[in-house]
C-alpha cells in the first residue's frame, strides 16, 4: 500500500511538472519554441553523429610502400611528367572555384554538374576521386582542403537514391586509398560510415544486390532499361576489392560474406558457351537476355576475379580460376582478327558475335597483361601478347580520328577497321581505359611506343578538351572543330590523370606487387590475410 500511496504521489508530481511546463511555454513566442525544438534536434544529430564516428579497432596496417617516390631521372620524361600535373591542377582548381561540393564541373557553364549515378546531394564525388591523384603528385595543400571538405561535409545521411556500384568504386575505393596513402582516420571512418548505408540494397531474395539504394530508407530497385528487371553484372560483380578491405579494416565479416556470396551463386549457375550473361534478376536468380560483354556491363567483373587473387597476396586460388576459366571462354568465343589484322573484343548478342568494340573494352588490354604471370599452362608470354595486340588496336581507334582521340566505340565490319560509325558513337568523355592500357604494358615490357602513345593522348586531351575552365568531353572525335560536353567527369581526375603520371613515373611509384588498382584506379594494398579471422573462402582464415 506505501507503495501505490509512492507512486500514485508521483506520477502527480510529474502530471503538475509537465502543465507548469506548458504553461511556461505558452508564454514564449512561437520563434523561441521553434528555436529551442531546433537546438533539441541538433544535440540528438550530434549524438548520432559521435556515435557513427567511434574509432574503429586498429588492424595491423599493410606493407605501405611507394607512394612518394617515382620521380623519373630523364629530364624529357619529368617534363611530361610535370605537364600532366599541371593538368591535374587546372581541373582540381576550376572545380575548387566553380563546383566545389558538387558532384562533377560544368567548365563551359563554370557551376556543378552531376548525373542521376550520385543521387540528387552534393557528394563531392570529385574531391573524393581526386583524393589519391592529388597525395601522389604530391599535391597537398589540395589534399588537405580536400580533406576538410569531406571532415567537415560528407554526409551520408541524406535521402538520395544512388549507383551502389558507383559509390562503390568512386567513393569507398577513394576514400580507403586516401586512408592507405595518408593513414588520415576520417577517410578510414567515412568509408566505414558509407558501406553501412549500401548493405540493404543486398536485401533481395537471392542476396544479389539492387543496382540503386537510398541511403536514407534503404529502399532499393533496378535501373528501368535493364533486361527484365536484372542486376548487371558489371555492378554487383564490383564490390570484392572494397568490401574485403572493409571487413579487414573494422573486423567485421558482414563486407565479406555479402560479396562472397555473390561469387558462390555464380558458379552454381550454369554459363552458356562458358560466359557470363550481362543481366541477372536479383528476384528469381535466373539470367536475363543473353549478352556478353567485356566492356559496358561486364568489364569490371572480370577484372576484379583477377584483381580479388592478386590483393589476397595470391592466396584466393578461387577467383584465380574463374578469371582463367572466364578469359577462355571470351577468347573462344569473342576475340577475333579483322580482316586488316587487328584483334578485336567483340560483343555476344541473341546468339551472335557484334563485331563492334568500345571503348571500355580497351582496359582489357593491361588486365591480360596484369594477369599474364600465374596464368594457366604457363601462358604468360600469350596473355602478354594479346594485351599489346588489343593496345594496338585502342591506339588505332586513336590514331583514325581527326582529334587522336578515341571514339565511345567502333566497328570491324565491311571494310571499316577500328572507326565509329554511328553519330552517337564518336564522342570521347575523357574515358582512362585505353591509357591505363598503355601504363600496365608499360610496367610489364618497358617497350617505349607505350610512353609515346600516352603522349600523343596527353596532347590531345589538353589540345582540344582544356577549356580556360577546366576540361570537357568532346561530341565528335572525326570533327576538326568539336563541340564540347560541358562535362569534367570525377574519373578523369581519379583515372586518366593518374594513369598518365604512373606512365611518366618509375616503377617505384606504386609498384605492382604491393598495391592493387580498383577499376576507378584507386590503389589498394595486397592484404596477407593469413592471421585473420575473416569466415568464408579458406583462403582468407
Ligand atoms: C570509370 O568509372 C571506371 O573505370 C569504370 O570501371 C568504368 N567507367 C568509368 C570510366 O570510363
Amino acid at each position: 500500500r506505501e507503495e501505490e500511496e509512492r507512486l500514485r504521489n508521483k506520477i502527480r508530481a510529474d502530471h503538475e511538472k509537465a502543465l507548469e511546463e506548458a504553461k511556461e511555454k505558452l508564454k514564449k513566442s512561437r520563434d523561441e519554441i521553434q528555436a529551442e525544438i531546433q537546438t533539441e534536434k541538433n544535440k540528438v544529430v550530434q549524438e548520432l553523429k559521435k556515435k557513427d564516428s567511434k574509432p574503429l579497432p586498429p588492424v595491423p596496417l599493410p606493407n605501405l610502400i611507394g607512394i612518394n617516390s617515382g620521380e623519373p631521372a630523364d629530364p624529357d620524361i619529368r617534363e611530361k611528367r610535370n605537364k600532366v600535373k599541371e593538368m591535374m591542377k587546372h581541373a582540381w582548381d576550376n572545380y575548387r572555384q566553380y563546383g566545389w561540393g558538387h558532384n562533377e564541373l560544368k567548365p563551359i557553364a563554370r557551376k556543378g554538374h552531376s548525373t542521376n549515378i550520385f543521387g540528387n546531394s552534393q557528394m563531392g564525388a570529385t574531391i573524393v576521386d581526386a583524393l589519391d591523384t592529388l597525395y601522389i603528385m604530391g599535391l597537398h595543400d589540395e589534399f588537405r582542403e580536400g580533406q576538410e571538405w569531406i571532415d567537415k561535409n560528407l554526409d551520408f545521411s541524406v535521402n538520395s537514391e544512388v549507383s551502389v556500384f558507383e559509390v562503390n568504386i568512386r567513393f569507398i575505393g577513394g576514400l580507403l586509398a586516401a586512408y592507405y596513402l595518408s593513414g588520415q582516420e576520417v577517410f578510414k571512418i567515412k568509408a566505414v560510415q558509407l558501406a553501412g548505408k549500401l548493405l540493404p540494397a543486398f536485401n533481395t531474395p537471392t542476396g544479389i544486390p539492387w543496382a540503386m539504394v537510398n541511403l536514407k530508407s534503404g529502399v532499393g530497385r533496378n535501373w528501368g532499361w535493364a533486361s527484365a528487371g536484372s542486376s548487371i553484372l558489371a555492378e554487383f560483380g564490383t564490390l570484392h576489392m572494397e568490401f574485403v578491405h572493409l571487413s579487414y579494416l573494422t573486423g567485421d565479416p558482414v563486407y565479406y560474406n555479402k560479396v562472397m556470396h555473390i561469387r558462390k551463386l555464380l558458379q552454381k549457375m550454369d554459363r552458356p558457351n562458358g560466359l557470363y550473361p550481362n543481366y541477372l534478376n536479383p528476384r528469381t536468380g535466373r539470367w536475363g537476355q543473353h549478352h556478353t560483354s567485356v566492356g559496358g556491363l561486364g568489364d569490371s567483373f572480370y577484372e576484379y576475379l583477377l584483381k580479388a587473387w592478386l590483393m589476397s597476396d595470391k592466396m584466393d586460388t578461387e577467383a584465380r580460376k574463374m578469371y582463367d576459366d572466364a578469359i577462355e571462354a571470351i577468347e573462344k568465343h569473342l576475340i577475333r582478327k579483322s580482316n586488316g589484322g587487328l584483334t578485336f573484343i567483340g560483343e555476344w548478342k541473341n546468339g551472335h558475335l557484334e563485331r563492334k568494340m568500345g571503348h571500355l573494352t580497351c582496359f582489357a588490354g593491361g588486365m591480360f597483361a596484369l594477369g599474364a604471370d600465374g596464368s594457366r599452362d604457363d601462358k604468360a608470354g600469350h596473355y602478354l601478347q594479346l594485351g599489346a595486340e588489343i593496345a594496338h588496336t585502342c591506339h588505332e581507334s586513336y590514331d583514325r580520328t581527326t582529334l587522336k582521340l578515341g571514339p565511345e566505340a567502333f566497328k570491324f565490319d565491311g571494310g571499316v577497321e577500328a572507326v565509329a560509325v554511328r553519330q552517337n558513337e564518336k564522342y570521347y568523355i575523357l574515358r582512362p581505359e585505353v591509357i591505363e592500357t598503355y601504363w600496365y604494358m608499360w610496367r610489364f615490357t618497358h617497350d617505349p611506343k607505350y610512353r609515346q602513345w600516352g603522349w600523343e593522348a596527353t596532347q590531345a586531351i589538353d589540345k582540344y578538351c582544356r577549356v580556360s575552365g577546366g576540361f570537357s568531353g568532346v561530341k565528335d572525335v572525326y570533327s576538326s572543330s568539336p563541340t564540347y560536353d560541358d562535362v569534367q567527369q570525377s574519373f578523369f581526375l581519379a583515372e586518366t590523370l593518374k594513369y598518365l603520371y604512373l606512365l611518366f613515373s618509375n616503377d617505384d611509384l606504386l609498384p605492382l606487387d604491393n598495391w592493387v588498382f580498383n577499376t576507378e584506379a584507386h590503389p589498394l594494398p595486397v592484404l596477407h590475410l593469413a592471421n585473420t579471422t575473416l569466415s568464408g573462402n579458406p583462403a582468407y582464415r
